[in-house]
């Protein structure tokens, strides 16, 4: 029997413009922390964590992608059977909000096992520097028939519901 096949744990990317905190969402549900420090991935990378659904842990791995349409284009073979997907943008930004659409574009093409996207707005402990509306987010999110969190990776609010949420429709 293969490793793949004892130990298999559920596909998860994120993914969203530069800057809007996708490293960040993986660093807090995996080691639960969180740095003010900011180093572009290059590349990609990734997590495994546990989360809980239905009182039971589930493991994911969390592909933490590059940010820019070229560089996530060369990613895409080795995250191409991810079964969830987080948008990620940035409440203080909404120019990141702006191209949720074509990130949704870049999935519907590209990512034939997706069974759930989350749509989240990062940063929301910023409120004084908010460009879109929360009622944004959820007619956005609404249109598109995905779940939506604003979290906050600095206080900690929502990430863990976020990834459960993920887990749990993608199961
Ligand atoms: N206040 C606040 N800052 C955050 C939050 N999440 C991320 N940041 C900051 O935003 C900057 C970018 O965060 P990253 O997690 O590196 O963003 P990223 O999307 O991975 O960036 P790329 O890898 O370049 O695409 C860093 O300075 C973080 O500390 C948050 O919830 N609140
Ligand atoms: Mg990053």
């Amino acid at each position: 029997m293969s490793l793949g096949k004892l130990y298999s744990p559920l596909e998860i990317a994120i993914i969203g413009n530069c800057d809007t905190g996708k490293s960040s969402l993986a660093y807090r549900i995996s080691d639960s922390k969180f740095t003010g420090n900011y180093f572009q991935t290059i590349g990609i990378d990734y997590r495994v964590t546990s989360v809980n659904v239905q009182s039971k842990g589930i493991d994911i791995r969390i592909w933490d992608t590059s940010s820019t349409f070229l560089h996530m284009k060369a990613c895409i073979k080795y995250i191409i059977r991810v079964a969830g997907m987080i948008v990620a943008y940035d409440i203080t930004n909404r120019d990141s909000f702006s191209e949720v659409e074509q990130w949704l574009n870049l999935i519907e093409r590209n990512f034939p096992f997706v069974r759930a996207i989350i749509l989240c707005g990062t940063k929301a402990d910023l409120k004084d520097q908010r460009q879109v509306s929360k009622i944004e987010g959820e007619e956005l999110a609404f249109e598109y028939n995905m779940s939506f969190f604003e979290t906050s990776s600095k206080d900690d609010t929502y990430v863990t519901d976020l990834f459960e949420t993920a887990a749990a429709e993608m199961l």
